[in-house]
């Protein structure tokens, strides 16, 4: 083995390694109990008869929440933890041509849903913990799609 090979071959097992760091910290991180900081009910079977029904509304480019009581919030919401609530999710144009598919991320939730012009997606969730958690448009939805980001407060 010449010098040269030899360098190739401590680069190839220092970037093996590097790779290997970063797959097994992600494996580790995603099976820790607390990964999640929600707890979700995706069985759809149930739907919500309560009053924590929220709808939301993604457009071009914001998210828009509104609570049982009429109250409309732009990119940020608040709930209360250990309830349970429900996210009944569409699209709409707002001021734009046309309405188009976003999709609805909270990392931390472990919850990501879509929202679809003419149709209304649900999904519900128990948030466990209190605290700031962000949430975000995961389909590339134009121009602005970066914008639709924000926040949901767990209060106690
Ligand atoms: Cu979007």
């Amino acid at each position: 083995m010449n010098k040269k090979m030899k360098l190739e071959a401590m680069w190839l097992v220092a970037v093996l390694l590097v790779l290997g760091m970063g797959a097994g910290l992600e494996l580790y991180s995603t099976s820790l109990p607390n990964f999640s900081v929600a707890e979700k009910d995706t069985s759809h079977t149930n739907l919500p008869t309560n009053s924590n029904v929220i709808q939301v509304t993604g457009e071009q480019w914001a998210w828009l929440f509104t609570n049982s009581t009429g109250q409309t919030t732009t990119d940020t919401f608040t709930v209360t933890v250990n309830t349970t609530y429900t996210l009944v999710v569409q699209s709409d144009k707002g001021s734009h041509q046309f309405a188009v598919i976003h999709d609805l991320y909270f990392p931390q939730f472990d919850i990501q849903i879509y929202a679809v012009p003419g149709q209304n997606n649900s999904i519900s969730f128990t948030p466990i913990h209190t605290g700031t958690f962000v949430f975000e448009c995961v389909e590339y939805c134009g121009y602005d799609h970066y914008l639709m980001r924000g926040y949901v407060k767990v209060v106690a």
